[in-house]
């Protein structure tokens, strides 16, 4: 199946990474910002990535595609089944979008993307979230994270793959996150890069991203 979307994004890098785990293939086609192909601009209503293209099933937003994901290929499911730990995955998916993300694109968008698409830079914006709203939201992650070292059902599933996502892109921009100030949070991302569906999406993008960081 086809992915439109851009690798160095997190929610191209959530059904990327889900994919690989869940032994789906998955080919990435270069979409975003106004420019991609037609399957993209058919599947993505509102022009956002990531879009998938599955013959003539066509599906955008990276919840809605992992749901499809997952159930087409049953096995070990990345969305547990058990109803609290289903139920505390989506809430992590639902922080990773809509809590990390948010102050993510401020800093990532403003100190990386901003000058590779000409969109105007606002530095003091990303400067502020780093300072004001990211420390509360590390300190959530250290405050949740359990002695297995992930986040549900003590194996990787969803959860770390949605809250990870975000954070991966704030790191490209930030290194506030230390293991003097933050260790288990630390050590789990670390855990969670290790993985190898995500080591090889982190290679993939590995040149888009040292192109946006060396611009
Ligand atoms: N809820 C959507 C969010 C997708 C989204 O906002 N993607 C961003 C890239 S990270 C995008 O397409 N931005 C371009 C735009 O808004 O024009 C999902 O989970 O897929």
């Amino acid at each position: 199946m086809i992915i439109h979307g851009a690798r160095p994004s997190p929610f191209v890098r959530k059904v990327v990474v889900f994919a690989a785990e869940k032994g789906i293939d998955v080919e990435v086609r270069l979409a975003g910002f106004g420019r991609g192909e037609d399957g993209w601009a058919k599947a993505s209503p509102f022009g956002k990535i990531p879009a998938l293209e599955d013959g003539d099933f066509l599906l955008c937003d990276s919840s809605a595609i992992v749901t499809y994901m997952d159930a087409i290929k049953p096995g070990e499911e990345m969305i547990p089944a058990e109803p609290r730990a289903r139920a505390r995955t989506i809430w992590y998916e639902e922080f990773g979008d809509t809590v990390l993300q948010p102050t993510g694109m401020k800093i990532f968008f403003n100190r990386v993307v901003a000058r590779t698409v000409k969109r105007p830079q606002d530095l003091a914006a990303a400067d502020k979230a780093e300072a004001e709203e990211l420390p509360g939201l590390y300190d959530y992650i250290e405050s949740v994270l359990p002695d297995s070292g992930w986040l549900v059902e003590d194996r990787f599933t969803l959860a770390d793959l949605s809250v990870a996502c975000p954070i991966i892109n704030i790191s490209y921009a930030s290194d506030l996150l230390t293991a003097d100030r933050w260790p288990g949070t630390f050590d789990w991302l670390a855990r969670v890069k290790a993985r190898p569906s995500v080591a090889a999406a982190l290679e993939a993008e590995s040149v888009m991203i040292k192109g946006m960081i060396e611009k």
